[in-house]
């Protein structure tokens, strides 16, 4: 792609212009080293304008209405003049290509309004590179004006913990059947969440408020990933009574409530775990890419799983190799 067209992206991108972020998408997406450069030059360029926004991750079992919830939620907010964009990640292998469509026609009207931007990324684009990626995407809805970024995945274990370090306020979905769903959903999962969202409240209102008072006698226990914000959890339904108020209410309560830098500092530790993330993965390519230590790498493997050797040790040997390979002239 000439500079021309990188040029081109950027002014559109920067207008607000959808087809031109969902192009940039696609760039950071890619596989291939020449698109790769591109995504880095055009983020480069466009880092410089992201607009000051909220990101909010919304994590939960598949069905629990994530998508339904997702679209009534942000036409809420494009509704009071906000621009919302929805990464929807599906990490697992579950679903093919095939969940763009799905979850553009579960979020038709906000898919088709003027202000939202929504992106589904197949889980074939995921493996591997998946936080990267969406960090990186996270970042080209903010240039392109939008200042509320919605991060959708399904909930399949790790997922959800990577999802939860890239937004400020992470919001687990989690269905109104009380007892063992409680003793269900992973501590871990508990513990990262901002807030516990008891969906499909209109099937049947009493056993979603008894799932509500079980919840938040779990979340007692636990220790809430912001000091000074008392994780709720509320009852919602995406299509009747009790609707979504009490979640807006939340959200509107956790961004002022941390307003005082809480935010800043949770980014800044996140920009530092995705630049070690990052490191770690570009590390071990550089070492696989080089038929030299990937052999190296194998036979210290082999050697650790065995026993002969301990992973400190191996580690200083494959160093050394390191060295010597890029000390020598290719
Ligand atoms: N009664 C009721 N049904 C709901 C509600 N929210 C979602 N549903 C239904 O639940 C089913 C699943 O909803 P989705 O929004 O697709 O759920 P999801 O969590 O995105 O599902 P996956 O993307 O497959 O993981 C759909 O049939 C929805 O119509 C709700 O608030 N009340
Ligand atoms: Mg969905």
């Amino acid at each position: 792609m000439p500079a021309a067209t990188v040029d081109a992206i950027v002014q559109d991108l920067l207008a607000g212009n959808r087809r031109a972020l969902a192009r940039a998408c696609s760039l950071v997406e890619s596989t291939t080293e020449h698109d790769r450069q591109l995504a880095t030059q055009l983020l480069e360029r466009l880092l410089p304008h992201c607009v000051p926004s909220r990101r909010i991750g919304i994590t939960g079992a598949p069905g629990v209405g994530k998508s339904t919830l997702v679209e009534t939620f942000g036409l809420h907010y494009v509704e009071t003049g906000r621009r919302v964009a929805v990464l929807a990640v599906d990490p697992s292998s579950r679903r093919t290509g095939g969940s763009i469509l799905g979850d553009k026609v579960r979020m038709p009207r906000l898919s088709n309004h003027a202000d939202a931007f929504v992106r589904p990324s197949p889980s074939r684009l995921v493996l591997g590179g998946a936080t990267s990626t969406t960090r990186e995407m996270i970042l080209l809805c903010e240039a392109a004006g939008f200042d509320t970024v919605i991060v959708e995945t399904v909930g399949v274990g790790q997922s959800e913990i990577d999802v939860a370090d890239m937004v400020d306020m992470f919001l687990l979905l989690v269905l109104p059947t009380a007892g063992d769903d409680v003793q269900g959903i992973k501590r871990g999962i508990m513990e990262v969440a901002d807030a516990v969202v008891v969906t499909k409240a209109d099937l049947d209102a009493a056993a979603a408020m008894r799932a509500v008072a079980q919840y938040q006698g779990s979340l007692r226990y636990l220790v809430p990933a912001n000091d000074d914000w008392t994780v709720p959890a509320i009852d919602v339904s995406s299509v009747g009574a009790p609707g979504l108020t009490s979640l807006f209410d939340a959200v509107a309560r956790f961004f002022a409530h941390t307003r005082s830098g809480a935010i800043a500092e949770r980014r800044h530790r996140q920009r530092s775990a995705w630049f070690d993330d990052r490191l770690h993965r570009s590390l071990i390519e550089l070492v696989e890419r080089d038929e030299t230590l990937r052999t190296r790498l194998e036979t210290l493997r082999r050697d650790i799983a065995d026993g002969n050797v301990i992973p400190s040790t191996a580690v200083q040997r494959l160093l050394a190799s390191i060295n010597l390979v890029t000390k020598e002239p290719s």
